[in-house]
């Protein structure tokens, strides 16, 4: 089965836990983007739902499709979030933001009762990690961020490369206006410390370890749809 149905598949089981009347956090990513295109559809057959989206990019795809959009001002407590997600473990903690949207992901996910990872396989790991980790950072003092990021990881026993993320020739700016290093330490026994460690750094704005806010993952494979409990 070729990848984007697996996409649609997870996105359509994940579209059954959507009822009348909810507002929903709308995740970013190519799965994320089949669930919007699915809902869209229920929506110009009746469904009333308001939709807070988690970037630009899924806010003009919403708009495109005729999703009735909020903001989280206007909007500030969701009934359910559907996103995706660049890993998942087996506790439905997650590495988020390969899309670059994670702090507006994380935000909208802590704002709603209950938030569906939506996914293929493919994104399940026994350890986080092998994925290269998100950490959106501000741009004042960027090399002395990268510094301390790394003593931080190197005091959990975690080394490897911070590569800044780029669009063409630029550093690549996240719709907060802030800059994101790829922190390929590897597998990362505990995301705990490693999330405690990284918001101790002050130009740290966010990373992509989504941990204790998944409610349930909604998982693709080739022998059908799986819906894990958090
Ligand atoms: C977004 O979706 C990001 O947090 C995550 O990196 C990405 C996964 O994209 P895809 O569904 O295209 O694999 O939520």
């Amino acid at each position: 089965m070729d990848a984007r149905q697996l996409k649609i598949d997870a996105a359509r089981v994940a579209l059954g836990h959507v009822a009348d009347g909810m507002r929903l956090g709308i995740g970013t990513g190519s799965t994320a983007e089949e669930f919007v295109r699915l809902l869209a559809e229920k929506v110009a057959g009746g469904l009333d739902v308001l939709g807070v989206p988690t970037s630009e990019r899924t806010a003009a795809l919403c708009r495109e499709l005729g999703v009735p959009l909020s903001t989280l001002e206007e909007t500030p407590e969701l009934d359910l979030t559907i996103d995706g997600a660049d890993e998942i473990d087996p506790a439905l903690t997650l590495i988020k933001g390969g899309g670059g949207a994670l702090l507006r992901e994380k935000i909208v996910a802590a704002a709603s009762k209950r938030m569906l990872v939506i996914a293929d396989r493919s994104k399940l790991v026994d350890t986080l990690g092998r994925f290269p980790l998100p950490i959106e950072v501000n741009r004042f003092g960027l090399r002395a961020t990268e510094i301390a990021v790394a003593e931080a990881a190197k005091r959990l026993g975690l080394s490897g490369p911070l590569t800044l993320r780029m669009t063409g020739d630029q550093p690549f700016v996240t719709d907060g206006g802030h800059f994101i290093l790829d922190a390929s330490f590897g597998l990362i026994p505990d995301t705990r410390a490693l999330s405690d460690a990284l918001h101790a750094i002050p130009g740290v704005v966010e990373h992509g370890l989504f941990i204790g806010l998944t409610s349930a993952a909604v998982i693709a494979g080739g022998d059908g749809v799986e819906t894990i409990l958090a």
